[in-house]
């Protein structure tokens, strides 16, 4: 399969077709300039008011809010960041924060908190972030130590937020803080916080090998109206998850339209580069390289738009294919890109080279949303559960 055959995949429906396609025609010509940028907030900030007049984002909310379908779909928002990010890391990226910023609204703000926040994100008129991480707790979100304590119709929040993308640009936050109703997991609880709300303040701008805006967030003394609480007290760390079930596979996704983006580079110099009297894809050891890095796309597309279909037709948060997604595609990407980055010889590391910036731009997706390691431990941990409660089923092999 090449180029946009996948489409006829069981997977889409015809609405998925024409949007990719009308994506396609929208997005030619128009953003490959985004890259070589000196202020990326500035940039990011022009990119979702442009996707927003464009109508994309109403694919990061539901139908009742200015969305195209009912509720967000996942199909939808893969097939956004695919062909995004085929183009352009960051209007990519600009796209997948609207969404992943505010999906914490979506699945769980009150109808007056989805109204008052929902349609500006999907026309663009407001910039989301999503503030989970802090110093001493990434991977294990559970022990995230940030407080909101109530004090009357106010929460007031402490702490500390870092690698918050949109750190700085964006109008709110979606910040999950210790509400103590339990320990662990059980006693966090997620907030919408306006950027301008005071005692909250961007104590660090973070500089990363493909510029994007992040940032660390202050919380000191922050007072938040009771209405803004995500969700019933101490369910934020589900919020989270659940937010995150819906967001990693997306991030499969990128990863997906960087690894097509990076084959393309290398068949293209494979095809041209003359050496040794032939060209270089006429070498098996290229035409092996290049079956490594085809293969590695499909498979991570299959994983990918089964973990989107998963949830979308079966109505499961499909965890488990998620992790899978996540893990297989960002991974393989990596691969598929450094061995583009060969095909190219010196040019490969030259500074501004397509797949130098494909280079940079990927790294970071094996680590934010849950790192491989986190995403193995899910996988892991399911399939054990699985096989525990299986076990004793009647009429299994090997029984
Ligand atoms: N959806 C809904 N509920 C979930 C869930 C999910 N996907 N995953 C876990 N839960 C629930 C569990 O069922 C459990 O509920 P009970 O307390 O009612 O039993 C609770 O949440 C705690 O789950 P668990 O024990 O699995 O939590 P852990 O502390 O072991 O953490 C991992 C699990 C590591 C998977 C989780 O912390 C994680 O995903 N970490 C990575 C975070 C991340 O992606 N950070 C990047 C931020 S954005 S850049």
């Amino acid at each position: 399969m090449s180029g946009q055959d996948y489409l006829a995949w069981p997977f889409f429906d015809d609405g998925h077709r024409q949007m990719t396609n009308e994506l396609n025609a929208w997005a030619d010509g128009k953003l490959a300039a985004t890259e070589d940028t000196a202020d990326v907030g500035e940039t990011c900030r022009s990119l979702v008011a442009e996707l927003g007049q464009g109508g994309w984002l109403r694919h990061c909310v539901g139908k009742a809010y200015g969305g195209a379908r009912e509720n967000i779909d996942v199909r939808s928002l893969c097939l956004m960041r695919e062909n995004l990010a085929r183009r352009s890391g960051l209007a990519d990226f600009a796209f997948a924060m609207q969404g992943l910023g505010s999906g914490a609204i979506s699945i769980a703000g009150s109808a007056d908190v989805k109204a008052r926040y929902l349609p500006k994100v999907c026309s663009g008129e407001r910039i989301a972030a999503f503030a989970l991480s802090e110093p001493d707790a990434g991977s294990d979100v559970g022990a995230l130590a940030t407080t909101a304590r109530r004090e009357g119709e106010f929460y007031v929040l402490d702490g500390e937020k870092t690698w918050i993308s949109n750190g700085g640009i964006a109008d709110f936050y979606c910040v999950f803080a210790r509400t103590g109703e339990a320990p662990g997991s059980r006693g966090i609880s997620g907030f919408v916080v306006d950027a301008d709300t005071p005692g909250l303040e961007v104590s660090e701008h973070i500089p990363v090998i493909a510029p994007h805006p992040l940032a660390s967030l202050r919380f000191r003394n922050c007072r938040v109206p009771v209405a803004n609480l995500l969700g019933q007290a101490g369910s934020g760390f589900k919020v989270a998850m659940q937010t995150l079930d819906i967001f990693r596979t997306s991030v499969a996704a990128a990863a997906l339209g960087f690894a097509r983006h990076a084959l393309h580079e290398g068949l293209a110099r494979s095809c041209s580069r003359k050496m040794f009297g032939q060209t270089l894809a006429d070498f098996q050891l290229t035409q092996a390289t290049i079956a490594d890095m085809a293969t590695g796309i499909d498979s991570s597309a299959l994983l990918t738009y089964r973990a989107a279909w998963v949830r979308d037709c079966l109505g499961e948060p499909g965890t488990l294919e998620v992790a899978m997604a996540k893990m297989v595609s960002t991974e393989t990407a990596q691969q598929v890109i450094d061995k583009a980055v060969q095909l190219f010889g010196g040019l490969g590391v030259k500074s501004g080279m397509p797949v130098e910036r494909l280079y940079r731009e990927i790294r970071a997706l094996r680590i934010y949303e849950g790192a491989t390691e986190v995403q193995k431990l899910i996988i892991g941990r399911q399939t054990i559960k699985d096989f525990q409660r299986e076990q004793n089923r009647p009429g299994l092999p090997y029984k």
